[in-house]
């Protein structure tokens, strides 16, 4: 009876009301088609919220923007998750040579190719560290020693962050020394240690004494190792305990640095020692990049090539032909490494959606 009795005033309010949620109702619609043709357009996925890293400071939604000063980035000019959200791999090493060089390789091996008369391009912009990005792949080169490439990290981590990126792993593609092994002899890190042999970073922060575990992914170890046998190109790759050293002379018990307060045969005792625990490498880098990955809940790996087998010599006599034929043993094996897991992923998703391959196979532009 009430209804019957509805004014026209009623009437019109309803009728302005229908029309507000049929207006509310489309709106929704278009946004969820909206969302549904860019899930289309990144390859049925989601875009993720935020990256899959963890324990950063959660201090950082504070600085806005946020200077990537040896990276030479902020968050205000670089549209992160749009320049960096696609990358899958972080691959680094001491020099920026060798890591363009290696550019240019996972450029060709993943059959991504640049328009014509373009060069690939160094991204940052800091002068310190050089970048490159080749699709999923960023080649970066992290200087000398746990200061440096600690430094590096710092930045990458907040790029990984800000950009928002999935399950990356980290991979050191170095050089190292070996202790009783054949020069040219790629060795895989089963874990980093210190000088005192204990799979720890230790930083100093406010005055106090801080350790990290230094301990690396064996999974990704073993899947490497995998990888290099049986191997077409002939070289050696072992398994194995990378001791991180502070300095190339005295911390590696070298006998010609500027300074050296001990002999020869005192050398050759710590080197055997050394070996009877495992080790079969020294590097610079390894304890910084283990702990700080971990700490990130990033999975990460030490590949390095042995330039001298520390057990005959201290110097490094290799020609440069050798050197430049073993610098591209760890990039051989890091890059069937993402090769197999791009391809796995794509067959996954064949399976799943029955869709065809989209990055993989064809060439495509970066
Ligand atoms: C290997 O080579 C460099 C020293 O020459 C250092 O970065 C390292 O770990």
């Amino acid at each position: 009876m009430a209804a019957k009795c509805k004014t026209a005033g009623a009437m019109q309010c309803d009728l302005t009301r229908d029309v507000c949620q049929l207006k509310e109702s489309v709106r929704s619609q278009g946004k969820q088609l909206g969302r549904l043709v860019r899930h289309m357009k990144m390859g049925c996925k989601k875009p993720p919220n935020q990256s899959t890293l963890k324990g950063l400071n959660p201090c950082l939604p504070c600085f806005k923007p946020d200077f990537l000063y040896h990276l030479g980035m902020d968050t205000a000019t670089t549209n992160f998750p749009k320049v960096f959200g696609d990358v899958r791999f972080v691959c680094m090493g001491g020099t920026p040579g060798r890591m363009e060089r290696f550019a240019y390789r996972i450029m060709k091996d993943l059959r991504l190719k640049l328009s014509p008369v373009t060069t690939l391009r160094n991204m940052a912009d800091g002068h310190r560290f050089a970048l490159y990005k080749v699709g999923p792949v960023l080649c970066v080169s992290h200087g000398m020693g746990c200061p440096s490439i600690s430094i590096l990290l710092h930045e990458l981590f907040k790029m990984m962050h800000y950009a928002k990126c999935q399950n990356p792993v980290f991979i050191r593609i170095g050089t190292c020394g070996g202790i009783g092994i054949e020069p040219g002899t790629v060795v895989i890190s089963s874990e980093a240690l210190d000088c005192k042999l204990n799979p720890c970073y230790e930083v100093i922060v406010q005055g106090k004494i801080v350790q990290h575990c230094s301990k690396l992914d064996q999974c990704l170890a073993q899947e490497l190792q995998s990888l290099a046998n049986p191997c077409e190109v002939d070289f050696e790759t072992v398994v194995g305990k990378t001791i991180c050293a502070d300095d190339f002379y005295e911390g590696q018990s070298r006998l010609d640095g500027a300074f050296c307060d001990y002999t020869s045969h005192s050398k050759t005792a710590y080197l055997l020692g050394l070996k009877g625990n495992g080790v079969v490498n020294f590097d610079m880098e390894s304890t910084a990049f283990a702990a700080l990955t971990k700490r990130a809940n990033i999975r990460s790996a030490v590949v390095c090539v042995s330039v001298i087998d520390r057990m005959n010599g201290d110097q490094i006599r290799a020609c440069p032909k050798s050197l430049s034929v073993w610098e591209k043993r760890p990039q051989e094996l890091v890059s069937r490494y993402i090769r197999k897991v791009l391809l796995d992923e794509v067959n996954e998703a064949k399976k799943v959606n029955d869709v065809p391959a989209r990055c993989v196979g064809g060439e495509s532009e970066i």
